[in-house]
């Protein structure tokens, strides 16, 4: 493929933007190369600035599930937006949302929008400290929730796991707070909260971890998390900025049947918008400015074109069966790449859930973060530039989650089958 045009872009963009880009995994870093440049998308397939086009299974990192440029979606923004593109008073698109997010999700009593999935991760567990009065976080080793300072935490060593800061700039002081565990191990969970379940606020976890690749939780899992929360004062916080809205129409929450005590969105109901929202009981949001202490603000939270393109993407989604074909196309994807690397003698699994999916280059299970360090990455960043050269674009490293949306269809799939046949050859 003939990269000529995205390598000026690049070249010109090291020079002013870290890393050339606005968003490190875009940087092709983990897997090695450059990054192309889009120049459109449409459906299920994204086209580099060069001309070369891609069946695109990131779609923007989840927002995408109704396929690029939808047209219901296009024309939503195309009405809204010749009427302003921004007021800084109430809009009410901004009613609208809520209502239907509310009625999607009937653990967010009230919910509050802001512009990224890091803002609404940050705010639910200010929110959580604010109500409970506690301090301390838990978090799950591979869960990545933005940027966030309490976030970019690693687990520590020694029994109390205790957070160091894993990026600079981010103080011990703070790092100390957030506590790491091992995702799926229901032991860690107990002691942790039996040593020092009275100081913790509250524990936020991915219910599906879609940012360590993908991880679907063990049975039992959840709820556990669930009683150890409850019996200890701690809230209970679904990062559902992925899964939500798209393992299932009510997120995970509505497939696993847990309800969190706050919960926090993005992607999706942006539309590829600029748009991420926390919710949860009444009683915890009530607490949020101007209705109560806790502060939260943004300028453009709850924007009226991002509403109006959440807002036809939510419409679409509810459209009858369609998270049941979002299943069954996942399921024949993968089915058909665990199938194709079979025939080709090479060791390989993949995880899925509706709409999202993983791929090691590992036999299985994988069912924990330690499982999913076990792939063969470096196998796994030939087979991505194997595929991208075959019109195939996955997710640019080996430890994110790949996506599929309702514009993903049987000629797609069986390309994508094609296309992996060759690449698994090649290994
Ligand atoms: P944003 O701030 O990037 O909108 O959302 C942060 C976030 C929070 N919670 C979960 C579960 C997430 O997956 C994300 C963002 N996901 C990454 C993909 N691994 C976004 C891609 C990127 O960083 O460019």
């Amino acid at each position: 493929m003939n990269h000529t045009q995205s390598h000026d872009l690049f070249t010109r963009a090291l020079e002013l933007i870290p890393g050339g880009v606005n968003s490190p995994v875009r940087a092709f870093k983990s897997v090695g190369g450059e990054p192309f440049f889009a120049q459109r998308a449409e459906g299920a397939y994204l086209q580099d600035v060069d001309g070369n086009r891609y069946i695109d299974y990131v779609g923007s990192w989840g927002p995408m599930i109704a396929g690029h440029a939808h047209p219901k979606v296009l024309a939503a923004v195309e009405k809204t937006m010749r009427d302003g593109l921004s007021f800084g008073v109430p809009n009410a698109l901004e009613v609208t949302m809520a209502e239907a997010i509310t009625a999607i999700v009937p653990s967010c009593e009230m919910v509050r929008m802001v512009n990224s999935g890091t803002e609404a991760t940050l705010s639910a567990i200010r929110v959580a400290r604010g109500a409970t009065g506690r301090n301390r976080i838990v978090k799950f080793e591979g869960c990545y929730h933005g940027h966030g300072d309490s976030f970019l935490v690693k687990a520590g060593s020694g029994v109390m796991t205790l957070g160091l800061p894993n990026s600079p700039g981010v103080p011990s002081a703070l790092a100390d707070l957030t506590m790491t565990i091992a995702y799926n191990d229901f032991d860690a969970a107990t002691k942790l909260f039996e040593e020092i379940g009275g100081e913790i606020a509250g524990l936020i976890i991915e219910p599906i971890v879609g940012n360590a690749n993908c991880i679907l939780p063990r049975d039992g899992y959840l709820q556990h998390l669930r009683e150890l929360c409850t019996k200890h004062g701690a809230l209970l916080i679904f990062d559902e900025v992925m899964t939500g809205f798209r393992v299932a129409l009510g997120g995970a929450q509505q497939r696993y049947g847990i309800t969190p005590d706050l919960s926090t969105f993005g992607k999706i109901i942006g539309g590829g918008m600029p748009v991420g929202a926390y919710g949860g009981r009444r009683e915890l949001m009530a607490q949020v400015a101007p209705s109560g202490p806790i502060y939260q603000a943004g300028t453009l939270s709850g924007n009226p074109v991002a509403m109006a393109a959440g807002l036809a993407t939510l419409e679409l989604i509810q459209a009858p069966g369609f998270h049941e074909a979002l299943e069954r196309t996942t399921n024949v994807l993968c089915d058909g790449l665990e199938a194709a690397a079979r025939d080709a003698g090479i060791a390989f699994h993949t995880t899925r859930a509706p709409g999202m999916f993983g791929l090691y280059f590992r036999e299985g299970p994988v069912e924990t973060f330690e499982d999913a360090k076990g792939s063969d990455s470096a196998r796994f960043n030939r087979f991505f530039h194997a595929m991208l050269e075959r019109g195939v674009y996955l997710a640019p490293s080996a430890f994110e989650a790949g996506f599929v949306s309702s514009a993903h269809g049987e000629a797609e799939i069986a390309a994508t089958i094609d296309a992996a046949r060759a690449s698994f050859a090649t290994l």
